[in-house]
């Protein structure tokens, strides 16, 4: 064998080969709005101009301090919620009385499946930050019942390697692996690069996959490629993995999601996904008379 070739297997192992690297093909401000009762969100992925990106429905960045939050409201269906706070706590409590607080690196992984009521609220008196996800479902797991997946900081793989911090909330990054268990097939994951690092992550090829630029600045796709800032979602072409750079003298903190596209006609009104307007109508008059996975909203005392 020759040296050349033992090299090559060494600089595979250290930092994964892209064959087909993804570009950068589009590039979207995620500006301020209202949401619930005096939230503020960045929403990425469900903002007009980039509706959705199968199998994502939404990605919001919240900024909540008390009194505002998300006050009871129904999720049907169809659909799962990814809550991972970044500062402060969220508090969130269910009609089915399934309640608890959600700390700075702590994640919940919600199916609202058939459908669910809950509020999230600010624990903390302070600044609140944090993200959510929403993972569209297969017609088939449309009307599951509802589960949670709940991780604490300290039980999320974490790994540091070469400048780069990466903590593992779904899928898998040099060589470990999340826990959690993702019915529509997604990788989801916090990066934090050191000025001067880079990274090689492979994304399986046909998944729809995004970053969402949180921190810092940084090159994605090509090296000559121009830098994304703070709050801008960068849509992926197809390819088998994604290149990044911290060009900058500050750590960049960003998301990269990828997830397989589920290819089912979409059809949301507010909380409610379903696959047609049929289903929706069914969704609202469910919600209306307590029925079909809305039973406990019946006794359930609601909270303004
Ligand atoms: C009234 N009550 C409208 C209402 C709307 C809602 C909503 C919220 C989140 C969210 C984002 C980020 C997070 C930390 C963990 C949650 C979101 C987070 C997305 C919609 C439609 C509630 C009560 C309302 O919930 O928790 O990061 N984003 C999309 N809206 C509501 O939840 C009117 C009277
Ligand atoms: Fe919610």
């Amino acid at each position: 064998m020759s040296s050349t070739s033992t090299a090559h297997i060494a600089v595979h192992h250290e930092n994964p080969q892209i064959l087909k690297p993804r570009t950068v093909v589009k590039k979207v401000l995620a500006k301020q709005q209202q949401e619930g009762a005096g939230a503020i969100v960045r929403r990425s992925i469900g903002r007009p101009d980039l509706k959705t990106l199968d199998p994502f429905l939404l990605l919001d960045y919240a900024t909540v301090s008390p009194p505002a939050g998300f006050p009871d409201h129904p999720h049907r269906a169809g659909f799962e919620t990814v809550s991972y706070v970044l500062e402060g706590a969220i508090t969130h409590e269910d009609f089915a009385g399934h309640k608890g607080t959600i700390g700075a690196g702590d994640l919940q992984w919600m199916t609202a499946g058939r459908g669910i009521i809950h509020s999230e609220m600010p624990a903390g008196d302070g600044v609140n930050k944090g993200l959510q996800l929403w993972v569209n479902l297969s017609s088939k797991d449309k009307m599951i019942e509802p589960n949670y997946q709940e991780l604490q900081s300290k039980d999320i793989n974490r790994v540091q390697k070469d400048g780069i911090d990466v903590r593992i909330i779904a899928g898998e990054a040099f060589g470990v692996r999340s826990p959690i268990y993702t019915r529509t097939p997604t990788m989801f994951l916090d990066f934090a690069m050191n000025p001067g690092s880079q990274l090689h992550q492979p994304i399986t090829e046909g998944w729809n996959a995004f970053v969402y630029i949180i921190e810092g600045e940084g090159v994605f796709g090509h090296e000559s490629s121009s830098t994304a800032l703070s709050h801008h979602t960068l849509i992926l072409s197809d390819g088998d993995g994604v290149k990044a750079w911290n060009k900058s003298r500050r750590s960049l903190r960003f998301l990269l999601i990828a997830g397989q596209p589920l290819n089912e006609p979409v059809v949301q009104y507010g909380p409610f996904v379903m696959n047609t307007l049929e289903e929706i109508e069914q969704a609202f008059e469910d919600y209306r008379l307590c029925k079909n996975g809305f039973e406990k909203a019946r006794n359930w005392k609601r909270r303004a």
